[in-house]
């Protein structure tokens, strides 16, 4: 009937201009614009009803049956009073910070008196426990409450890491939309996002003027404050962050990573190679400095000795501590740090934490005992906690199911979201003995590669070698004397080439030698300095000609971290439209017969869809046709099945 109204439309059949009719007769072509758009989702919806769900990673279907509820937040002071979150809270730090820049807002934090909060829930929680698969549209659902809930937060982590890539590759969503709608929705909690230095968000270094234009577009869209990190504490690589963001006019938080236990005698890393790094840290210009326990091997008594050296040698410095619950540590590091003199610490909302996240909130003020000041309200924390706790059971078909604590990771250092990720693919064959053998391997690899800090992307390298001498039954031994004749995975190729820069004490000899011999050369000097800088002006001109005017300033810095991954976003996108509207539930499983689903594909605009009836398989062409009721319309697609 749309078409047959368009078709009979007075001013098509007079032939009017086609811009007149446009201009004259919006509502016709919204009417065009939304039957398609509705149309694509019906498209996506009936292959998941004939085929299954395409999303990687996804094992069953999610555990959680009805619309996840919003909590209702009481006031802290007053727990008869609700608090009313239809419009943002007005309190919070973001409004000194773009009042007064980023020194100022450095100084405010320091004269805090307690230990602040970072909220890692929206970012580092569900990238290290569900495989960073949270979508958009359940961040947004509690964004009104967190606004209240978390409003004297130093800033929430929600954004950069993996979640940039994942957005796009699995779960078709645009990852500067994502930022700009939590920032609307949450404009008084300043925004941190995790910058992996000179590669960006992705894997590998990109040209320096691809860094600087990429975090001036996540300055631009809503990210306040930047934790630049290095993998290998390579300063040259941290630097080309450092400057992008500072060019940016962003909070610098330079980050050192933490690596294994200091106090075992004989590491490489010590007490004293951190106090030297981090002076150098220091000289390069920093707002705040990040200490960044990524496999969570910082224990309590060199969390204290860490800190309080840090403190007496920086005093006006704050002092931002991560780390990851692995061990099932977390607390007690924390709480050492805080009396230490650490301004900040990471935690995530109960249900998310934990395990290899961060350590609980809850449990964190509570193990404080009101001694130390977090400024957030435990009751808070717990009432926004009990949507986090049905979120678990909607993404219950992602990530390893752990159970509890890995003391181990003292000796394998496996950081936290890799520790999820190779346990789940363990678990995969049964766990046991494999498992096992990996951490073994893992620990073996992180020695052949001469003991290096392992985090994005440097513990995939130590991860493929682990994987590759598993598979191929290899030992240490093995590695040494095969080492010029053994088809190495790339990544291990890449870091020797010293692709990843250099790794503090060098690369390991002979090992390295052999194993690149013919087929890899030695780069001297950081990765970017040979790369070409990107012609920015001609990418947009293209990404233009490819897929239209819309094309953003942030498409192009999507396009330049992951120009494959764009585009088969851009692919899905012609294909099924915006999926991020869609709940959870109706992407990742077909609906029931006769079950109805409501989206909401712009501000008031809500299709309500009902699955009618699957067809048998056509013989002839191998498809199904699925009907459904839109807005109470039958509409049939044919989907291919693909089984
Ligand atoms: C990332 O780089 O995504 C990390 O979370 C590193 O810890
Ligand atoms: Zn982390």
């Amino acid at each position: 009937p749309f078409l047959l109204a368009l078709l009979t439309h007075p001013v098509f059949i007079s032939g009017d201009c086609w811009t007149t009719f446009i201009d004259d007769t919006p509502s016709l072509f919204e009417m065009v614009s939304s039957k398609n758009r509705a149309q694509k989702l019906l498209a996506y919806l009936g292959d998941l009803c004939v085929n299954g769900s395409s999303i990687k990673g996804q094992i069953g279907f999610p555990k959680l049956k009805k619309d996840a509820e919003i909590p209702h937040l009481h006031d802290p002071r007053d727990s008869s009073k609700i608090i009313d979150v239809s419009k943002p809270s007005t309190v919070g730090l973001r409004s000194y910070l773009l009042k007064y820049g980023p020194e100022e807002f450095a100084k405010k934090i320091r004269e805090f008196d307690g230990c602040m909060i970072m909220d890692t829930t929206w970012r580092d929680a569900h990238q290290s426990l569900l495989a960073t698969r949270v979508r958009t549209i359940d961040l947004l659902n509690i964004a009104p409450t967190t606004s209240h809930a978390l409003e004297n937060a130093f800033a929430l982590e929600c954004w950069g890491g993996a979640t940039f890539d994942v957005a796009m590759r699995f779960l078709y969503e645009d990852p500067w939309e994502r930022l700009r709608q939590m920032r609307k929705l949450v404009p008084n909690i300043p925004f941190q996002m995790l910058l992996r230095g000179a590669n960006g968000v992705a894997y590998s270094s990109l040209p320096d003027n691809a860094i600087d234009h990429f975090v001036k577009q996540a300055k631009d869209n809503g990210v306040d404050i930047f934790r630049v990190f290095d993998a290998l504490n390579d300063l040259d690589q941290l630097k080309v962050g450092i400057d992008a963001v500072r060019k940016a006019g962003g909070v610098i938080e330079s980050t050192i990573c933490y690596s294994g236990d200091m106090l075992i005698p004989g590491k490489k890393y010590n007490l004293e190679y951190y106090l030297n790094t981090i002076d150098k840290i220091v000289s390069m210009g920093t707002h705040i400095l990040g200490i960044k326990d990524m496999a969570g091997t910082l224990k309590p008594k060199a969390a204290k000795i860490l800190i309080s050296s840090i403190r007496s040698k920086y005093p006006n410095l704050p002092i931002h501590v991560h780390t990851h619950d692995s061990a099932g540590t977390g607390v007690s590091t924390y709480v050492a740090c805080a009396l230490s003199g650490a301004d900040i610490v990471d935690c995530a909302v109960n249900s998310m934490s934990g395990l290899t996240s961060q350590p609980s909130l809850s449990a964190f003020i509570n193990a404080l005992d009101g001694d130390i000041n977090t400024g957030i309200p435990e009751s808070s924390a717990r009432e926004l906690d009990s949507y986090w706790a049905e979120m678990r059971l909607l993404y219950s078909c992602f990530g390893a199911d752990l159970k509890g604590p890995d003391p181990e990771v003292y000796k394998h250092e496996i950081p936290g979201g890799q520790l999820t990720n190779l346990i789940f693919q363990a678990q995969q064959v049964g766990l046991g003995e494999q498992w096992e053998e990996t951490k073994n391997a893992y620990e073996d690899a992180n020695m052949l590669l001469g003991d290096i800090v392992k985090v994005t992307p440097t513990s995939k390298v130590v991860g493929d070698l682990a994987q590759f001498m598993v598979s191929n039954k290899l030992s240490k031994e093995d590695i040494e004397n095969l080492a010029n004749e053994l088809d190495f995975p790339d990544s291990v190729l890449d870091f020797f080439e010293g692709l990843m820069g250099t790794p503090y004490g060098g690369f390991p000899e002979p090992l390295r030698t052999n194993i690149i011999k013919g087929k890899r050369r030695k780069l001297i000097g950081r990765p970017g300095l040979e790369l070409e800088p990107f012609n920015l002006e001609e990418i947009k001109e293209d990404l233009v000609a490819r897929f239209g005017s819309t094309i953003t300033e942030a498409d192009v810095a999507s396009y330049n971290m992951y120009p494959k991954v764009y585009e088969a976003y851009r692919k899905n996108y012609e294909q099924y439209g915006d999926l991020s509207v869609l709940p959870t539930r109706s992407f990742l499983a077909p609906p029931e017969i006769g079950e109805e689903i409501s989206v909401e594909i712009e501000k008031g605009k809500v299709l309500i869809i009902k699955l009618l009836a699957i067809s048998d398989l056509s013989l002839s062409n191998g498809t199904r046709e699925v009907y459904f009721e839109l807005n109470g319309e039958m509409r049939k697609v044919t989907i291919e099945d693909k089984k």
